[in-house]
């Protein structure tokens, strides 16, 4: 993986800066911190950071523009650098390095300038006023805002229901591990295995409060006593105290059961939940309750099942049958299929109906995502995993995430609310490793796919 890189340790700003390319805005992301405050930040603003052009023995500070922006990272020049882009350096604007301007006056610290720029003015006092009048700078309660907006409410030994991931058309029951900037290490509680954990945001689709998978109706595989006792704590709404309260979770649109349906046997077009980068041919399997729907790859799936995916009917990861023609995006036909697939002859032939259009998630936000943008991405088939990665569609609301340095057979199509996505900067800012892109002679090529399908172990 990532950590075979030999380079030394990834530099996020040298990265942005030698393939010239933009971040995705910190706004881009609702469910990462900040994102609502990040309009308080823009280029051009000053800031004090620590002077390091500086010969002396205490730490002191001077001001710096912000000249570019990456994510939660920032560039900055020293105030009176001008056009001298010498000593510009990037840093981490969530991180407590970086303050308001002002904030050594309030703590007695004197604003120093940096050696190679102290023969320009002698007065330094009337330079600063002139500079700084009318700036921008951070709120003065910026840093409260960033502690407010990493909170959690997931707490470790907490309860819950998760996918299998080595059988995705089952639940099964998992305490947090750990919490790390919103995203949660579950531990399967049935495992023999300690180190057998799946990683998730908290806000991920793929996680559910106790008694879920019996309300809606989905397969669980735990013991009969967590069945019994978890049936009765949902119907009646007494949970245990180590069970994660249910309004922690994902709340999914409500849908309106009074008109029109998905209805086993329609057909549709899904992203495959064992290979994101296949938009494929796929079968409504079953309707279970509260607007979840279990979808079969066509193809692909095994006799049992085993491989259906559970999608919540107003997910943005289904798409009527012709999403792809539209888009030009490749559709992935039946497995067997041989013929150039045509949806009319195949729904002729399998004498199936396509659900209708209007049954899908049609809205498209104003998200901000652009080709190019570089953000931290979970990969999703090893979700312990934050890897350094590029936007390298945008199709509505569906992007595909490039994975930097590896082969296109591991990009992921994902909505663009995806709570896998981060802005640049997110692991460094959460403390979590950042896998770099992957330097290599030539990038392994991935060999049977269809393995893949068959496990979903995080290796
Ligand atoms: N175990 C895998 C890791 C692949 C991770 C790719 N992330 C984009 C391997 O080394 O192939």
């Amino acid at each position: 993986n990532g950590s075979k890189n030999k380079l030394g340790p990834f530099d996020w700003g040298v990265h942005v800066d030698t393939e010239r390319k933009e971040s995705a805005p910190v706004t881009s992301f609702k469910h990462a911190p900040m994102s609502g405050h990040w309009s308080d930040v823009a280029v051009g603003m000053k800031v004090e950071v620590l002077n390091t052009d500086c010969d002396l023995p205490s730490k002191v500070f001077w001001i710096a523009q912000v000249i570019k922006i990456a994510g939660y990272r920032a560039k900055l020049r020293y105030e009176g650098f001008e056009e001298n882009s010498s000593l510009d350096f990037w840093c981490n604007l969530c991180t407590m390095e970086v303050h308001p301007v002002g904030w050594c006056a309030t703590i007695g610290k004197p604003l120093v300038p940096p050696k190679t720029i102290q023969h320009k003015y002698t007065n330094w006092k009337g330079f600063l006023v002139k500079r700084l009048t009318g700036a921008k700078t951070l709120p003065g309660d910026f840093y409260t805002k960033v502690v407010e907006s990493r909170e959690c409410k997931f707490r470790s030994g907490m309860q819950l229901e998760v996918v299998d991931k080595c059988s995705i058309s089952s639940m099964r029951v998992a305490v947090v591990d750990e919490v790390v900037g919103g995203r949660i290490r579950l531990l399967y509680r049935d495992s023999q295995d300690e180190e057998d954990d799946f990683w998730c945001h908290m806000a991920s689709p793929l996680i559910h409060p106790v008694g879920w998978s019996q309300l809606v109706g989905h397969k669980l595989t735990a013991t009969a006593e967590y069945k019994a006792a978890s049936y009765a704590k949902t119907i009646s709404k007494k949970l245990d105290p180590m069970d994660c309260p249910p309004d922690l979770f994902r709340k999914e649109k409500t849908v309106d059961s009074s008109h029109q349906q998905f209805h086993v046997g329609m057909k549709l077009e899904a992203i495959d939940p064992l290979n994101l980068s296949t938009v494929c041919v796929a079968t409504v399997r079953k309707v279970l309750r509260e607007g979840y729907l279990m979808i079969g790859i066509d193809g692909m799936e095994t006799p049992d099942g085993s491989d259906w995916f559970c999608y919540h009917q107003t997910s943005a990861n289904i798409f009527p049958v012709g999403f792809c023609d539209l888009n030009k995006i490749e559709l992935t036909p039946p497995r067997s299929y041989s013929a150039p697939f045509k949806w009319l002859d195949y729904l002729k032939k399998t004498k199936s109906q396509a659900a209708p259009v209007k049954l899908f998630n049609n809205e498209i936000p104003n998200h901000g995502f652009k080709a190019g943008m570089k953000v931290e991405a979970v990969d999703l088939m090893e979700p312990h995993l934050v890897c350094v990665a590029t936007v390298v569609r945008v199709v509505g609301r569906l992007l595909r995430v490039h994975f930097d340095g590896w082969e296109d057979t591991y990009d992921q199509w994902v909505d663009c609310e995806a709570p896998d996505l981060y802005p640049v900067g997110w692991c460094e800012m959460m403390g979590y490793p950042l896998q770099p892109p992957l330097i290599k002679a030539s990038p392994p090529t991935k060999t049977d796919t269809s393995k893949k399908r068959k496990s979903k172990k995080q290796t």
